[in-house]
């Protein structure tokens, strides 16, 4: 037998249920331990996220961006991200969505019921071995909190958008068993990491899923446990109503926050990026709004890098610029001014 990948990860990790179902849609003999800190840093130079991978050869992936497009072109078989310009640009909205403006959700439901605030140190704590453990990790994951524009204004909005967005999906997931139609792809991956990763880990809103989304949760079972050759095609730009309704809801809330995550790069981007130097990580405070509600959020330069992978994706088509614009996600095409890459786990201003 191969030697196996080792997958390194936490079950309440938003960014580790975004990764185990592609490792698992892929079909790779791996093998999945604990967190190695130490190690982790040594094989990045000192970026300590996870989750992480280690292939048969040794080489470490880290960001599940990079790590899904690793594994789609290393394993092409069965596909995960789609060639379809428009199914294409979705799944990388989706993952824009989930991975950056869906942590305002995720993380305002995990930290802000008692019953999640009691439970989920305890959670982390017998995970890393020490309960004092899991509150030191509890302390380090709330206190990005505020930075996230989540605070007493936005949160009945914040309530609002997970609701209509359950509601859409439950509709969806009755007519359909993915995102993008017969065949999971990227778009289901990346909505997994905040589905499974918090919301169906932390005892509130696993109640809310039983109790209001039932196709939801039978979804994301079925991401966890795919049977990839039993599943059919995706579809290809014909998109139907109940999809459209997410990508509408996305463009409606998501937006106007990952745009602002874009504007403050770019406001920071002028005099202060130096090209093959990384960016702060925090470029500053800027003021947006969540269904009319003002907030402020720290933008951040990791999402103006996932927002320039998206107007790749758009590549100028017509075809997906319309779209975009169609579902109130036109703004997120906006000129970054200043390119960014990724390089030895860093995000940089490209130096050409
Ligand atoms: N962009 C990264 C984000 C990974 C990430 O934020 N992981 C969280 C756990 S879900 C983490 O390790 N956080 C550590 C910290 O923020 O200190 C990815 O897509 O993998």
């Amino acid at each position: 037998m191969s030697q196996p990948w080792i997958f390194m990860g936490g079950d309440r990790s938003h960014f580790t249920g975004k990764l185990r179902p592609a490792v698992r849609y892929k079909q790779i003999h791996y093998t999945e331990r604990p967190p190695n800190g130490p190690e982790i840093m040594r094989r990045t130079g000192g970026v300590m996220f996870v989750p992480v991978l280690i292939t048969p050869e040794g080489d470490t992936l880290q960001d599940t961006t990079v790590m899904i497009d690793a594994l789609e072109e290393r394993i092409p078989e069965p596909p995960l991200i789609p060639s379809h310009p428009l199914d294409y640009a979705v799944s990388r909205l989706f993952e824009l969505f989930a991975d950056e403006f869906f942590l305002m959700v995720d993380m305002r439901t995990r930290w802000g019921y008692p019953e999640n605030r009691e439970e989920v140190p305890r959670a982390f704590g017998a995970f890393a071995g020490a309960l004092e453990r899991g509150h030191a990790i509890a302390d380090r994951m709330s206190a990005y909190v505020p930075g996230l524009g989540i605070n007493d204004a936005t949160i009945p909005a914040i309530d609002a958008h997970l609701r209509d967005l359950l509601d859409a999906l439950d509709a969806h997931f009755a007519e359909h068993p993915f995102l993008l139609g017969d065949r999971m792809s990227l778009a289901d991956c990346a909505l997994m990491g905040p589905f499974y990763g918090h919301l169906y880990m932390d005892r509130v809103t696993r109640q809310l899923l039983y109790e209001t989304a039932m196709q939801t949760c039978i979804w994301i079972e079925r991401c966890n446990r795919p049977v990839p050759e039993s599943m059919g095609a995706w579809f290809e730009g014909n998109y139907p109503p109940t999809l459209v309704r997410i990508l509408e809801l996305i463009g409606q809330d998501a937006a106007p926050i990952l745009t602002a995550h874009g504007a403050g790069f770019r406001r920071w981007a002028d005099g202060n990026a130096r090209p093959g130097a990384e960016p702060d990580r925090y470029v500053g405070e800027v003021a947006t709004t969540l269904r009319d509600v003002p907030t402020t959020i720290e933008a951040r330069s990791f999402v103006a890098w996932k927002l320039q992978r998206l107007r790749a994706a758009a590549n100028g088509l017509d075809e997906v610029t319309a779209g975009l614009r169609r579902w109130g996600c036109g703004d997120l095409l906006a000129d970054p001014g200043v390119t960014l890459t990724k390089r030895h786990f860093r995000v940089i201003v490209d130096d050409g």
